[in-house]
């Protein structure tokens, strides 16, 4: 007798262990996705590129990112999509390349085979990506290009929130220009070999040399951006008796790098000195370099991608028509004409 009553309890026990299990998990969302919202009712209407998304389940963006402290402008950008997507509620599931493409293109792949609704990507290298886009979009996964556009055709990704590389190097060429140095012999510190910002950025420097006869005593690319090696890069050019009178940044840490090595040989530069210095980014404390006549130019690279990636995601979730090739508006500030009041407007 007690031995069937043991095993009733122990089968009861089972019982509710099992039913309290999937209770906690399923039946929560289960319970609140039933009962709080009705399946048809709550899910956003379904536009051609944005996927359907429970009303109740949080939107999951994977978010396949450069390098973690590549730069100050990518750290400024990690943080805005962070702060956006936790204010948007999104759940944001962000990878990082540490400078190899292979493996970003992995980890892509890895987020499309975790559904993510929506594979946002800033590329460490402009091509490579058909493989990925295409799996996104046979996931019916929308692919968005964030910071730097990509090689990829138009049928293979939904939107861009990009910057123009090519415009901000230009913009860099017809400041140097309107200089109308007696000689232009220009150091170039360029970018990651291969990503969308470093082959427009250089681009423009190069036409813009072969247009106006201009010499480019060096030009190498930096891996990860670094502001120890060009600096160390400008260090050498002085021990090796090279003469420079431009030096372009391709972003303001490397700016930073060699100013550090012109302060050590006793070079002046900037405003008031033999040696022109033009950055990107266009970070604060960089712009309070362009006030204090370091920087002679910084042409702008706004970082700030967070909201207008929400932006974008909430016009797509509402069925709405997207920009599909969106550049972010920026500026260039000159130390002829910078105030206190830039400088402390700027939030990155
Ligand atoms: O200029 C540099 C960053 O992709 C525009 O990457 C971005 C560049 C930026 O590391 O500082």
């Amino acid at each position: 007798m007690k031995k069937l009553l043991s095993i009733v309890l122990v089968l009861m026990l089972v019982f509710s262990f099992t039913a309290c299990g999937t209770k906690s998990s399923d039946t929560k969302d289960v319970a609140d996705t039933t009962v709080t919202t009705a399946p048809a009712a709550t899910t956003a209407p379904a536009a051609t590129t944005a996927p359907t998304v429970k009303v109740d389940k949080k939107i999951v963006v994977g978010v396949v990112q450069t390098n973690a402290n590549e730069s100050d402008w990518r750290t400024a950008n990690t943080k805005s999509f962070n702060e956006a997507f936790a204010s948007a509620g999104f759940e944001l599931k962000m990878v990082f390349g540490e400078g190899d493409h292979a493996k970003q293109i992995s980890e892509a792949q890895q987020l499309i085979q975790e559904e993510v609704d929506y594979l946002v990507v800033l590329g460490l290298q402009s091509a490579g990506w058909e493989d990925v886009a295409k799996a996104a979009k046979e996931a019916g996964i929308p692919f968005i290009m964030a910071d730097r556009k990509l090689d990829l055709s138009t049928d293979l990704y939904t939107a861009m929130v990009c910057s123009d590389f090519a415009a901000e190097g230009n913009k860099a060429v017809d400041w140097l220009k309107a200089q109308a140095l007696t000689a232009y012999n220009i150091v170039v510190l360029g970018g990651d070999t291969g990503s969308s910002a470093q082959l427009g950025r250089s681009k423009a420097i190069e036409d813009g040399a072969k247009a106006n006869s201009w010499n480019i005593v060096f030009n190498q690319n930096m891996k990860g951006w670094d502001e120890t090696l060009a600096k160390q890069a400008v260090a050498d050019l002085i021990a090796a008796g090279t003469e420079f009178n431009v030096v372009y940044a391709e972003n303001d840490n490397m700016a930073r790098g060699a100013c550090d090595a012109m302060d050590a040989a006793g070079i002046t530069y900037g405003k008031d000195g033999t040696v022109k210095v033009i950055a990107f980014d266009a970070n604060k404390w960089a712009l309070q370099n362009v006030l204090a006549g370091k920087f002679n130019l910084d042409v702008e690279c706004n970082p700030l991608h967070g909201p207008r990636i929400v932006e974008l995601i909430n016009k797509l979730q509402a069925g709405e028509k997207v920009d599909q090739d969106a550049y972010v508006k920026e500026e260039m500030f000159d130390c002829a004409t910078i105030t206190q009041a830039i400088v402390d407007a700027r939030t990155y």
